[in-house]
Formats: structure tokens, C-alpha cells, sequence
């Protein structure tokens, strides 16, 4: 029901569509506005009949779910009656049993949430619990007062609790299995020595991808392991990539080559009857974005993740950045044109280049927008703090700028980012105007040597 007010705008299109819209709430919201609550405890406990609960395909579609894609602005990913049940045996195939009772702090618009850990539970008769935001000081007491034996947890979470001031009897609890991606290998070491003995199952997968990993042995820091049985299910490719173009390479016939082992690549996934790939909803040209075509031979067809992964010498397979348009920050996908696109509508904003900086201790790439301003406009640094925050979940908001005078423009056309990437925000190497977004003043502020020295050593909190 809290979220309700999001829809109010377009709930009239909505009615007009016939599009029922329901609420997880005990009564009438809001007139034509369905309730489920008191109908679900009104219901009997008997099984739903089969033909209500029957599929009438598997490649119908079961839900959508907002992502970024590699490129341009995010796309409803269809997931379909198929990947639905791909997720759900995922707990399973991790060990978990009936017995567990499963802990979710994630956001249910993640696949991880929603798929693995709630269509787990569902798979597998087992108990979740929901936790509505994460919080790092109520983990553990949660974990006691639920008897929770399985987390689910993106790296940033991880950390977060290993961060919390050590406590008398920290090992003490019930939690033997945790799920999810993401976690460096520092970071796993010091949460197996803190807090015991608990199963870290890392997985890699998509939103809307065919393709997934999971450890097979847990070794620290890989995602999975790849052998021949899994080629066979999961044809993938590990290929050589031009950063600068932002496209694979391709050699002098017009194939793509795989990168020796040792070497980050990008992985693609075969397009396959066993293995397809649903798209997003509405429009073909944003699937075929997401596909290449003639890889390796004439008319083969495979899913482009945007992941750069590297496997090693024993197989293992390990993530290594994201590419394109896209980057994660607080295991969130953000969408650089979509950043872009909200900045720029500011009047005294000429142009933005959005992209993400490495940041000491964080995984993933903080926000940096450069910009270049209207020269006859005055730039408002608090404006443009709650321009941002009106527009963008706060994951997105850009936590650096750069003042430029103009903008790079690449060979093919693009902003230039790279160089910018590599550059980064530290002050004494750029001599461009740079901006830090401090939440406590509620705007930009100039980046000063303190400011950067704060945020490298983590005094600052990003
Ligand atoms: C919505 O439903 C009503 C009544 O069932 C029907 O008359 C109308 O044509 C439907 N509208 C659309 C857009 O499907
Ligand atoms: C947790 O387990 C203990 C002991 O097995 C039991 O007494 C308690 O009721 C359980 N708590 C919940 C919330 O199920
Ligand atoms: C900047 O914008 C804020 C509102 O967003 C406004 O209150 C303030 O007066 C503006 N400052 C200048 C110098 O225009
Ligand atoms: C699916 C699977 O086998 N996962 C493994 C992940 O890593 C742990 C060790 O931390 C193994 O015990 C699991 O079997």
C-alpha cells in the first residue's frame, strides 16, 4: 500500500486499459483499487485448483522487472513461467531444505529477491522472512529472534555487517548458508572468521539473461566454476573486448576470439532453443541491442551480459566489471543515459557525461557526472542537489562532478568516458572544478584535499 501513491498519477490510463491494479493491504485504498489481504485470510487453506495455477505456456510472461540492460535507459526484462522456475530451484541446488527458514533483505524488484529467494521458498516449502530495508546493527538480532538459517546478501551487505562494532558471541547462531553475489575476497574471509562457519554460495547471473554460475566448491572469491557438463548446458563464451569502442573485437575474418584463460572477457551466452532469450517488453530493436550475432560462425546467435568475468587456470570463473553504459553502485545497475538524461533537463545545463570512479574499500563505482555549464545561466549547486534527489533513487545520484569546459567527443561519437574514468576525482591531479554530494548539507560541495583524503579512508560515507 505504501508504494500505491507511485501509481496514482497513471492509475486513470491504467482503468481505461481494463489493468486491475492490488494492493497488499486489508481494504479500499483508493476507489477500483483491489485488496488482498482480506481476501487472502478469508481463503480456504485447500490447494488451488490445477486449472487456475496452470501456466498456459512456459514463455508467458510472469512478471517484468526494471533493469539496465548494457545500454541506454532501463527496460522491462519479460521473465517468463520458464525462468521463474530456473530461479526457484536455485536454493535447492545450493542444499537448502524445507527446514530452512530464509532471510531476505533485498529488494523484491532484484531476480535474486524475488526468483531465488521467494520462488526458492515457494519450491521448496520452505520459510522467508522479509526485511523491509536493510539494516547492519539489526542483522544478527534478527537472525536470533527468526531462527534464520539462510541470508540472502549482495557484497555491500556483507560488508556492511563486518563493519559493526564486534559484539561477545558472534558466532552464535543459527545461520549456516548464505546466497548471493558479490562479495570480495577480503570480505569473505573476515565474515567466515567473525561469525563462523557459514556456506557462502556465490552466483552470477542477469535479470534477464540465460545464462548463470554458482559455486560449486566455494572457493573465495569465484563466482563459480565452469566444466565440460556445464558447457553443455550453458554454452558460453569468454571474448575479446575493445573498451575504447565499447564493442567485442573482431579479428580479420570477422569472428570474435575467446580470451586466453587469466584474461577478463566478455561473456556471452548462447541463444539457443534449451537457452533462450526472452527480451524486454515492447520493443524488438532493444532485444536485438542486447544480442550479437555471427560469433564464432555464420548464424549463431548469443546473449551479450555486458560482464567482464575472467576464468583461471582451474576453471574458476571470477566477475570483473561491468561495460557500457552501465555501472553498479550499492548492488544496483545504474543507467549512465538515464542520469545524463535527468541532468540535463536542468536549464542552466548544457551537456552531462555520466559514468562510474573506482572508490578505495567499495565495491562497484561511485557517480560522476561532468558536466559543462550554459554560460549566460548561474549554476545553483543546491538546485541541482534537489533536482537530482526529486529524479533518481539515491543509488543513482552522481556522488562527484567535474566542471568542464567542453566535451570530448570519441572517434564513433561518444562522449568520451575512459579517460575520465581513469582520471577520477582526486583534486590535485585534475585541475577542473570538482564537486563531492554532501547529503548532510543537502547539496554540492567543492572537493578540497581533506574532503578527498575523508573519502579514500573512508572517514566520509559515500
Ligand atoms: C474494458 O472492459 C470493458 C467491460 O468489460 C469493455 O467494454 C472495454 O472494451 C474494455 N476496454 C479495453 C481497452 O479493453
Ligand atoms: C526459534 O527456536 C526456538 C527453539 O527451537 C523456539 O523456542 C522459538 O519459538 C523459535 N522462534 C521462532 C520465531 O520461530
Ligand atoms: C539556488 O536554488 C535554490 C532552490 O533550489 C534557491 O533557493 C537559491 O536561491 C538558488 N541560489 C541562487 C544563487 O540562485
Ligand atoms: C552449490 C554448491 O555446491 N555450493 C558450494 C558453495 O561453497 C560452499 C563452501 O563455502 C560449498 O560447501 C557449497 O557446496
Amino acid at each position: 500500500t505504501d508504494l500505491f501513491g507511485s501509481l496514482e498519477e497513471i492509475f486513470p490510463i491504467l482503468q481505461d486499459k481494463n489493468i486491475s491494479v492490488w494492493v497488499m493491504g486489508k481494504c479500499c485504498t483508493s476507489p477500483g483499487v483491489n485488496s488482498l489481504e482480506d481476501k487472502l485470510e478469508n481463503a480456504p487453506e485447500d490447494p488451488v485448483p490445477a486449472h487456475l495455477r496452470a501456466a498456459s505456456s512456459l514463455k508467458s510472461p510472469t512478471l517484468y522487472i526494471f533493469t539496465s540492460g548494457t545500454t541506454g535507459l532501463p527496460k522491462a526484462a519479460i521473465i517468463t513461467q520458464f525462468q521463474a522456475m530456473k530461479g526457484a530451484v536455485g536454493l535447492w541446488a545450493f542444499g537448502a531444505t524445507r527446514d530452512d527458514i530464509v532471510y531476505i533483505p533485498l529488494p523484491l524488484y532484484h531476480a535474486a529477491a524475488s526468483l531465488l529467494g521467494v520462488g526458492g521458498c515457494i519450491e521448496l516449502g520452505a520459510t522467508f522472512v522479509l526485511k523491509r530495508k536493510f539494516s547492519a546493527s539489526q542483522f544478527w538480532n534478527d537472525c536470533k529472534k527468526y531462527n534464520i538459517t539462510v541470508f540472502q546478501y549482495i557484497g555491500e551487505l556483507c560488508r556492511y555487517i563486518c563493519n559493526q562494532p564486534k559484539r561477545e558471541g558472534e558466532k552464535d547462531h543459527k545461520v549456516h548458508m548464505a546466497v548471493g553475489n558479490g562479495v570480495r575476497s577480503e570480505v569473505w574471509k573476515e565474515f567466515l572468521d567473525r561469525f563462523g562457519n557459514i556456506k557462502m554460495c556465490e552466483l552470477y547471473g542477469a535479470t534477464e539473461g540465460n545464462i548463470c554460475f554458482m559455486n560449486v566448491t566455494g572457493k573465495i572469491g569465484a563466482v563459480g566454476r565452469t566444466n565440460f557438463f556445464y558447457k553443455l548446458f550453458f554454452p558460453f563464451g569468454l571474448i575479446k573486448f575493445d573498451i575504447q569502442k565499447d564493442e567485442p573485437i573482431r579479428n580479420t575474418k570477422g569472428w570474435c576470439e575467446r580470451v586466453k584463460k587469466g584474461e577478463p572477457g566478455l561473456l556471452i551466452s548462447r541463444v539457443s532453443m534449451k537457452n533462450p532469450f526472452f527480451g524486454y517488453a515492447g520493443s524488438q530493436k532493444l532485444n536485438e541491442k542486447k544480442l550479437l550475432y555471427d560469433v564464432f560462425k555464420k548464424g549463431d546467435i548469443y546473449f551479450n551480459t555486458g560482464d567482464m568475468l575472467v576464468q583461471d587456470h582451474e576453471d574458476f570463473i571470477y566477475f570483473r566489471d561491468r561495460t557500457g553504459d552501465t555501472f553498479r553502485w550499492k548492488g544496483e545497475n545504474v543507467a549512465t543515459t538515464e542520469v545524463s538524461d535527468i541532468i540535463s533537463t536542468l536549464d542552466f545545463i548544457e551537456e552531462a557525461n555520466v559514468y562510474g570512479v573506482t572508490v578505495p574499500e567499495h565495491e562497484g563505482r561511485a557517480g560522476m557526472a561532468s558536466i559543462i555549464l550554459k554560460s549566460d545561466e548561474e549554476f545553483n549547486l543546491s538546485s541541482l542537489y534537489s533536482h537530482v534527489s526529486n529524479y533518481l533513487p539515491s543509488y543513482a545520484h552522481p556522488r562527484f562532478l567535474r566542471i568542464q569546459a567542453s566535451m570530448e567527443i570519441t572517434g564513433t561519437f561518444k562522449q568520451q568516458k575512459l579517460r575520465l574514468v581513469e582520471e577520477g576525482f582526486n583534486p590535485s591531479v585534475i585541475s577542473d572544478a570538482l564537486y563531492f554530494l554532501d547529503f548532510s548539507k543537502k547539496s554540492y560541495v567543492p572537493i578540497t584535499k581533506d574532503i578527498y583524503d575523508s573519502i579514500i579512508t573512508c572517514k566520509i560515507k559515500l
